[in-house]
């Protein structure tokens, strides 16, 4: 059967593709063996962080880019990443019918996934899909998540190019800033610039921007306007992400963020494999020895966790 997957995934198999995808986010173990095979094929997708405020238009952009790309032949996987799963079931719907006239094109896959907890940032089961469309051949994987906090600092750790989205009259600026956005993005969109205030919040960022990459020959991050619903602006912004990556091409960036993406996914890995261990090395019973003793105040948490570490993989 996993033979089968994998060919089937390689040759760009939706069918194949969605049914590992289920496996990964099932965390199920033979799915992620497939995976394991997946990886020497992985690597060639150029991975487009969306991100920014909720309602922003991440999605409505997505849907314009997605058109631009095909007209140029470009294929593409989009992964709608949504922390908040048990509440947000609307949300993904939306996502769906929105991207959905893309849904006929075979050379466009489209997946949300709900994450349940992030893992050092970013949730394994969004990593194996982006991985998953990589295989298929998408040349261009766009990831599209909400927030403007730290995790979404994460994130860019994982993508090539990072696109924070903002809208006029939100104040989404100063969060940004606050939360380090400001350093990590490369490109700036301000969507919905039919709305009042547009110019004012882009002059407003790239006043921010100047400040805070003082070096003169740094990049400064682009900040493009946008009216996604009217699909203005998309071919500037799909033009920046072209640009993007063959800036990182010419300067080494691209293998640097290779580097990048390689580590986390090694820490995950030994993070998960740790958690396995260990859950696996004390039964039950020690377990509830431990916590009977932590109820009774007889130990606390820290000194537990060192005497069970030192017991499973010996003295630091
Ligand atoms: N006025 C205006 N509205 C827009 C524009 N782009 C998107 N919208 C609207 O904004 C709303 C939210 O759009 P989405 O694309 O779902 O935004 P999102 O950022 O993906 O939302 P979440 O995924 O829920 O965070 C929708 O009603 C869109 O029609 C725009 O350029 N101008
Ligand atoms: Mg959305």
């Amino acid at each position: 059967m996993t033979p089968d997957l994998v060919k089937g995934i390689l040759a760009g198999d939706v069918r194949s593709a969605a049914r590992l995808m289920r496996g990964i986010e099932d965390g199920d173990r033979e799915a992620l063996k497939t995976l394991d095979k997946l990886y020497p094929h992985t690597g060639r997708a150029h991975v487009v962080g969306i991100t920014g405020a909720p309602g922003g238009g991440k999605s409505t952009l997505v849907d314009a880019l997605i058109g631009v790309f095909r007209q140029r032949s470009i294929t593409i996987g989009v992964v709608a990443i949504d922390p908040t799963s048990p509440l947000s079931g609307g949300a993904i719907l939306g996502d769906r019918v929105r991207m959905q006239k893309h849904c006929t094109d075979q050379e466009v896959f489209i997946r949300s996934v709900a994450t349940r907890g992030w893992l050092g940032g970013l949730a394994r089961a969004a990593v194996g899909i982006i991985h998953i469309m990589d295989a298929m051949g998408k040349r261009i994987v766009l990831v599209e998540t909400v927030g403007i906090g730290q995790q979404e600092v994460d994130v860019t750790r994982l993508a090539h190019t990072s696109v924070f989205v903002l809208t006029p009259g939100s104040g989404d600026a100063i969060q940004m800033m606050k939360a380090g956005i400001l350093e990590v993005a490369d490109i700036f969109v301000i969507n919905k610039a039919d709305l009042e205030g547009a110019s004012r919040v882009k002059r407003e960022l790239q006043a921010m921007l100047s400040m805070t990459n003082s070096l003169p020959d740094e990049r400064q991050p682009p900040v493009i306007l946008t009216e996604a619903v009217n699909g203005k602006g998309i071919e500037d912004l799909a033009e920046e992400i072209v640009k993007h990556r063959e800036f990182l091409a010419a300067e080494g960036g691209l293998e640097r963020r290779e580097r990048e993406r390689a580590r986390l996914e090694l820490t995950e890995a030994i993070e998960s494999a740790l958690k396995d261990y260990i859950s696996s090395g004390i039964d039950r019973a020690t377990q509830d020895k431990i916590v009977d003793a932590l109820v009774r105040k007889k130990t606390n948490p820290q000194a537990a966790a060192s005497e069970i570490m030192k017991q499973l993989i010996g003295p630091e």
